[in-house]
């Protein structure tokens, strides 16, 4: 018998305007295929599956990018396609969260995060907690982009940083920086960098990963994100496995973290909320069917998704 206590609301973003990678879109259709429902059955976790939020796309859409490379402010893609997805993915996540259901939020490109956390933060006391796994640091500003690509600056905007706290769309109170930890981490930019180690945020590379192994790592992890806050937001970038492991991501980066690592780590996050009740939303996002192969790294996303949600062996 499992004793997980969340009903899971299945929301799928299907956005790739985020990405400088087609194919992501299709990212919430291959996890379901994975069969994402029977999984988290499995872990004894009731499932509502709300469908997909309406995105626009690409091939319909009349706006250009919107860069302007000589304006820093500005140099990002589709910033305004992108923030009216994230007010409106915001709003879903606070509904669902008032409900007393657990949001599951099925990427897409890494930008939806932002609607993940604004409406995680909504209605809370103290703010809440982050926990970032990927391979990058997604803490670039429109102006320290070196893409322009907004899922390279999601977090950035949680903490309301640059050019974001201008933005009428973010909601960056109660996202808290001290709070916000980045797990696995192995490819920043020069600025990121710069941006990071002036910031409160914890990062934990993989070389902390290499000399003090998984457990480790995500116990401090916890420890730090859920101080004092309502709860946390977990936010899963496909990207953050080893590429041997998830052939289907879009900005795949040697050195990561393996299948059984992952494992542990998100297994870790279900304890701590049978313990404390810390989790408040989650995403899975960067799958990419096209790169992938014989849909795995969907599978793997929803092996995942379903251990953060308190699967269990025994
Ligand atoms: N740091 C690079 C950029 O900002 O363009 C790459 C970002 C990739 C973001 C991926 C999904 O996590
Ligand atoms: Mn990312
Ligand atoms: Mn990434
Ligand atoms: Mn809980």
């Amino acid at each position: 018998d499992q004793d997980a206590t969340h009903t899971a609301r299945l929301l799928g973003v299907p956005l790739d305007l985020g990405a400088n990678r087609r194919g992501v879109d299709m990212g919430p259709s291959a996890i379901r295929y994975a069969d994402i429902a029977a999984e988290l059955d499995a872990a004894g976790v009731g499932c509502v599956d709300d469908g997909d939020l309406e995105v626009p796309r690409l091939e319909t859409s009349s706006s250009a990018p919107n860069v302007d490379k000589s304006d820093a402010a500005s140099n990002a893609k589709y910033l305004d396609e992108i923030g009216d997805v994230t007010a409106t993915l915001a709003d879903a996540v606070a509904t669902t969260i008032d409900d007393g259901a657990t949001p599951l939020v099925l990427g897409g490109d890494h930008a939806i995060a932002m609607g993940s956390m604004f409406g995680a933060g909504r209605h809370t006391d103290d703010g809440i907690g982050v926990i970032w796994f990927d391979a990058h640091g997604d803490y670039n500003t429109p102006a320290t982009s070196p893409s322009g690509n907004v899922h390279g600056m999601p977090l950035a905007a949680a903490h309301g940083r640059g050019s974001f706290a201008d933005l009428d769309w973010t909601e960056t109170d109660a996202v808290n920086e001290e709070n916000t930890v980045l797990v696995g981490i192995r490819s920043l930019d020069e600025e990121e960098q710069t941006a990071l180690r002036e910031s409160e945020v914890t990062v934990f590379t993989m070389r902390e990963i290499d000399e003090r192994g998984i457990t480790a790592v995500v116990e401090d992890a916890l420890e730090i994100a859920t101080d004092g806050v309502d709860g946390i937001h977990v936010s899963l970038d496909l990207d953050w496995l080893d590429p041997t492991v998830v052939p289907g991501v879009g900005t795949p980066v040697r050195g990561g973290v393996d299948y059984r690592e992952a494992h542990a780590a998100l297994e870790l996050v279900a304890e701590r909320d049978r313990e404390a009740d810390i989790l408040r939303s989650m995403d899975v996002v960067e799958v990419n069917p096209i790169l992938d192969r014989d849909n795995q790294t969907a599978e793997v996303a929803a092996e995942l998704a379903a251990s953060a949600f308190g699967k269990r062996i025994l």
